[in-house]
């Protein structure tokens, strides 16, 4: 299998941990979606990341499409349980924390693509503040010691690869003080070892 996208994408970086922690092998196409958009393009119609290239060459794309496949090869390793309350409560707190990321983005797409005087200050004020009631909610809903119990699931991978990205891309939104919960949590996380195996590289750190 060959994962395509760069680390400094939360959701491309949530299926490396979970390929990493199922023990599944894969190589990676690590070329950037802006420097490299049109060979993205020609894989991911979407121009988006990540994808998974199988061994019979069918692409998958989104990351929750993609781990919903590899879930059903994982079995009862399986960040998230095939049926009942647990997984639901799982399937939300990571549907929470991937909006969360979102509207992260597209405050940062804003302010990529647009100079300051053309941008939007209303939808930069929304965004914000969606981003910074994701993040509020994550941290009221956190039940411990993983975000939903006593087991590492896909909410605790995808709460801890959003807070890399709000840590490294943007001096607001994450508080120190309110979300102290989600980034003790992530903290603890990415000691683990199927998050360090994914650890970020200084080439797919895309510069502010
Ligand atoms: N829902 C998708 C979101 C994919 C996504 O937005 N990927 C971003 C990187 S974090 C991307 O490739 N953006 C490029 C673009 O939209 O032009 C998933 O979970 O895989």
């Amino acid at each position: 299998m060959i994962l395509v996208g760069q680390y400094d994408s939360p959701v491309t970086r949530r299926v490396a941990v979970a390929l990493h922690h199922y023990g599944m092998p894969f190589s990676r196409d690590a070329r950037s979606i802006f420097a490299d958009a049109v060979a993205i393009g020609r894989i991911s119609p979407l121009t988006r990341v990540p994808a998974l290239i199988l061994d019979d060459g069918e692409v998958l794309i989104d990351s929750t499409a993609i781990l919903d496949h590899l879930d059903e090869q994982a079995g009862d390793r399986a960040l998230c349980p095939a049926s009942g309350p647990l997984r639901r409560q799982i399937l939300q707190l990571t549907a929470l924390a991937q909006g969360t990321m979102e509207k992260a983005v597209a405050v940062i797409f804003e302010r990529k693509f647009h100079p300051p005087a053309h941008q939007s200050a209303a939808w930069l004020s929304r965004c914000l503040g969606q981003t910074r009631a994701g993040l509020d909610e994550l941290a009221r809903r956190l039940v411990g010691p993983f975000a939903c119990g006593a087991s590492l699931s896909h909410a605790d991978v995808m709460i801890t690869t959003l807070i890399w990205y709000l840590r490294d891309r943007m001096d607001e939104g994450l508080s120190p003080v309110a979300h102290a919960p989600l980034i003790s949590l992530a903290d603890r996380c990415e000691t683990l070892p199927a998050f360090q195996a994914a650890a970020i590289s200084e080439f797919e750190k895309t510069p502010r």
